[in-house]
C-alpha cells in the first residue's frame, strides 16, 4: 500500500549512472522509502549548503526541514507508523550496524576520494560543472569544489594516504562484504534491511559509474557484490536505468 504524501519533498543530488541520485546517503534514503511504500517528490539540488545541516540529502515535510538520512528515516518511520524492527537478534543487528557504519564512515571517504581526487573522477566532476554552469563561473566553482573536498578528505583522514593504500583499503572492504554475503541474496537472508541499503548507497555509485577508478573496477569484478547492487537497484527503482 502506498501512503499518499504529496507534501513530502526529498532534496538530493541529481541523477546519473542509471541511479536516481548520485548521493550515497540519498540513495539509501530513496530506496528505503520505495521499499517502505512512502510516496515522495524528489527535488534535485546539487548545492548541499542549502540543506539545514549543509549536507545532502534533506527533506521538507509539513513545514519542517530535516537533514541527515538516518534522522530522516527515524522521523518518517515514527510519523507514518513504519516499524524499524528488522526482526534480527541482537548479535545480527550489531553486525548489520557495524557494516552500515563501516561503509558510511570509511568507504564513503574512499568513494569521495575516487570521485573528487582521482583524475578519472575529477574529470567527471569537471564535466558536470561545465555542463551545468555558465562559462564565467565554471573555473571558480570547479576549483573551489576540488579544494573543499581535498581539505575535507584530508581532515577525515583518507587523503593522507598514498593512492595505492586507499585502493587497498577500499578493496578490503569489498572483500569483507563479499565474504559475509556469500551466496545469500542479502546480508541477512531473503530481504534487504537497512544495512543492505546503506551498503548499496555507498557501493552502487562505484559499480554503476563509468569511471575506471581502482575500487570501482574491483567492486564491479566481484560477482556477489555486483549482483547485490543490481538486485537492490532492481527492487527499489526497477533497475539501473
Ligand atoms: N550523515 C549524513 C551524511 C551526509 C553527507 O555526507 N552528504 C554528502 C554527500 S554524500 C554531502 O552533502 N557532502 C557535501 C559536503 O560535505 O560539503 C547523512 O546520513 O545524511
Amino acid at each position: 500500500m502506498e501512503i499518499a504524501l504529496p507534501d513530502l519533498r526529498v532534496f538530493t543530488f541529481s541523477a546519473d549512472w542509471g541511479l536516481p541520485t548520485t548521493g550515497p546517503f540519498a540513495l539509501k534514503l530513496l530506496s528505503w522509502m520505495r521499499l517502505a511504500g512512502i510516496a515522495y517528490e524528489q527535488v534535485y539540488q546539487d548545492d548541499s549548503r542549502k540543506g539545514p545541516l549543509g549536507k545532502s540529502p534533506w527533506i521538507e515535510h509539513r513545514g519542517r526541514r530535516i537533514g541527515d538520512s538516518d534522522v530522516i528515516i527515524r522521523y518518517l518511520a515514527g510519523t507514518f507508523g513504519i516499524s524499524l524492527d528488522d526482526g534480527l537478534d541482537a548479535r545480527d543487528r550489531a553486525i548489520g550496524d557495524a557494516f552500515k557504519t563501516s561503509f558510511e564512515e570509511r568507504f564513503h571517504q574512499i568513494l569521495e576520494w575516487e570521485l573528487f581526487v582521482h583524475p578519472a573522477g575529477a574529470a567527471y566532476i569537471d564535466g558536470q560543472v561545465r555542463a551545468k554552469l555558465p562559462p564565467l563561473v565554471r573555473g571558480v566553482v570547479a576549483a573551489s569544489l576540488k579544494r573543499h573536498f581535498a581539505r575535507q578528505l584530508h581532515a577525515r583522514g583518507i587523503a593522507r594516504h598514498p593512492p595505492a593504500t586507499i585502493a587497498d583499503l577500499g578493496r578490503a572492504q569489498i572483500d569483507m562484504l563479499s565474504g559475509f554475503l556469500g551466496d545469500r541474496p542479502f546480508l541477512f537472508g531473503e530481504r534487504p534491511l537497512l544495512p543492505d541499503l546503506a551498503v548499496f548507497g555507498q557501493v552502487a555509485p562505484l559499480v554503476f559509474w563509468p569511471m575506471q577508478t581502482p575500487v570501482a573496477q574491483y567492486a564491479r569484478s566481484v560477482p556477489n557484490v555486483r549482483a547485490l547492487m543490481q538486485r537492490i537497484a532492481e527492487l527499489s527503482f526497477g533497475g539501473p536505468q
